[in-house]
C-alpha cells in the first residue's frame, strides 16, 4: 500500500532499543507542532507533552534499512508465507468468517481468499499486530531518518488526526516498526482513507473488529482498481531475452501482443491489448517468469514488492484448495 512493508516484523527480531531523544527541544519538531496547531487546531501543550516523552527507536532505524523483500530471493521468501500452519489457519479464518467475506466479495469483487491471504501474510490472521509504539516509530522515522522523513512526518500527521477521529490513545497504540496498525496493518493515511465500518457499530476498528478488517481490506483493493474475476499473474515462457521488458517493474507497461513479439508466451490467451509486466524470480528450480496483470499491480499497492504480491497470490490459491 502506500503502506510500507510490514511483514518483516514477522521474522526480524526487533529489539526495542529506546533512547531519550529530547525531541521537544528540536526546531524541526517544533515546526511540526506549529503546523499541527495551525492546520488542525491541536493543543500545543498536549503535543509538547507527547513529544517530550517520545523515544528514538534504534531498532526501527535498523529494520527500515533492510526490508526483507529487498534482501531475500523468492526461494527464500516464499516458504515464510506458504507455511502449512499459515495455510491451515487461513482455511479456518475463511470458514469462521465466511458470511462477512462473501459479503465483501459481492460488494467489491475481491475474492475471499485474497482478503484472507492479505490478513494472513500481514499478521497471521490478527495474531501478530506489532509491538512497537506507533508514535515512537513515527517520531523516529519522521525526524531521524532523513531519506524518508517527509513521508513519515506526513504519516505522523495522519496518525495524530486518526487518533483524534477514532478516539485512541496516542501513546498506547502499538504496530509494526513502520507504523502499520491492526489486523490488516494499515498505516495511518490508509486507515483514514480506506478503513470502513463493516459491522455497522459506527466505528472503524481495525484492531478488534474482524468485520471492519475484512471490509477495509476489500475496500482498499477496490479503490486501487481491483478487477472482479481478473487474473493476478500467469506463468510465462521466455524464448529469448526480451529487449524492452523491464523486469520486475510492478505496473503493467507492455501489451500482451508486444510481449508475444518479444518471445514472452503464456498458455492462456489474452486479448492483444491487455497490459502486463514481466516478473522474473529466483525460485526453487531456477528462474521463473510470470506476466503480472492489473490485479498483480493492485496487490503491490498494499506493499510495493513483487515478492509480496506473489506470496499473497500463492497463499490465496492454497486457501481455495
Ligand atoms: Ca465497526
Amino acid at each position: 500500500m502506500k503502506k510500507i512493508a510490514t511483514i518483516i516484523a514477522t521474522f526480524v527480531l526487533l529489539l526495542p532499543l529506546a533512547a531519550q531523544a529530547n525531541y521537544a527541544q528540536r526546531k524541526d519538531v517544533q515546526e511540526f507542532i506549529d503546523q499541527m496547531v495551525d492546520k488542525h487546531d491541536f493543543d500545543r501543550a498536549v503535543l509538547n507533552q507527547w513529544v517530550a516523552k517520545a523515544n528514538r527507536l534504534d531498532g526501527v532505524l535498523e529494520a527500515i534499512a533492510k526490508p526483507a523483500e529487498k534482501t531475500l530471493t523468492w526461494e527464500q521468501y516464499r516458504p515464510i508465507f506458504l507455511k502449512k500452519k499459515r495455510i491451515k489457519l487461513g482455511k479456518e479464518f475463511i470458514q469462521k468468517n465466511r458470511v462477512l467475506l462473501e459479503r465483501a466479495e459481492k460488494e467489491t469483487g475481491v475474492s475471499k481468499s485474497i482478503i484472507a491471504a492479505i490478513i494472513g501474510v500481514e499478521t497471521y490472521y490478527g495474531r501478530h499486530k506489532g509491538k512497537t509504539s506507533v508514535f515512537d516509530s513515527l517520531m523516529t522515522l519522521g525526524f531521524d531518518y532523513p531519506p524518508r522523513s517527509k513521508f513519515f512526518r506526513s504519516e505522523l500527521e495522519h496518525f495524530l488526526l486518526l487518533a483524534r477521529e477514532v478516539d485512541i490513545d496516542v501513546s498506547s497504540i502499538k504496530g509494526s516498526y513502520a507504523g502499520a496498525m491492526g489486523m490488516p496493518q494499515f498505516i495511518s493515511s490508509s486507515y483514514r482513507a480506506y478503513a470502513v465500518d463493516f459491522d455497522g457499530d459506527g466505528k472503524r476498528d481495525l484492531w478488534d473488529s474482524t468485520a471492519d478488517v475484512i471490509g477495509s481490506v476489500a475496500n482498499y483493493f477496490k479503490k486501487h482498481g481491483w478487477q472482479r474475476g481478473g487474473d493476478v499473474v500467469q506463468r510465462a515462457r521466455v524464448k529469448t531475452s526480451p529487449e524492452n521488458a523491464t523486469r520486475n517493474k510492478l505496473k503493467p507497461h507492455t501489451s500482451i501482443a508486444d510481449f508475444r513479439h518479444q518471445g514472452v508466451i503464456t498458455n492462456k490467451a489474452y486479448a492483444d491489448d491487455v497490459m502486463a509486466t514481466l516478473v522474473t524470480l529466483e525460485g526453487d528450480d531456477g528462474i521463473e517468469h510470470w506476466l503480472g496483470l492489473k490485479n498483480f499491480y493492485v496487490i503491490t499497492r498494499y506493499n510495493h514488492s513483487a515478492l509480496y504480491a506473489m506470496a499473497v497470490y500463492q497463499l490465496s490459491l492454497e486457501l481455495e484448495k
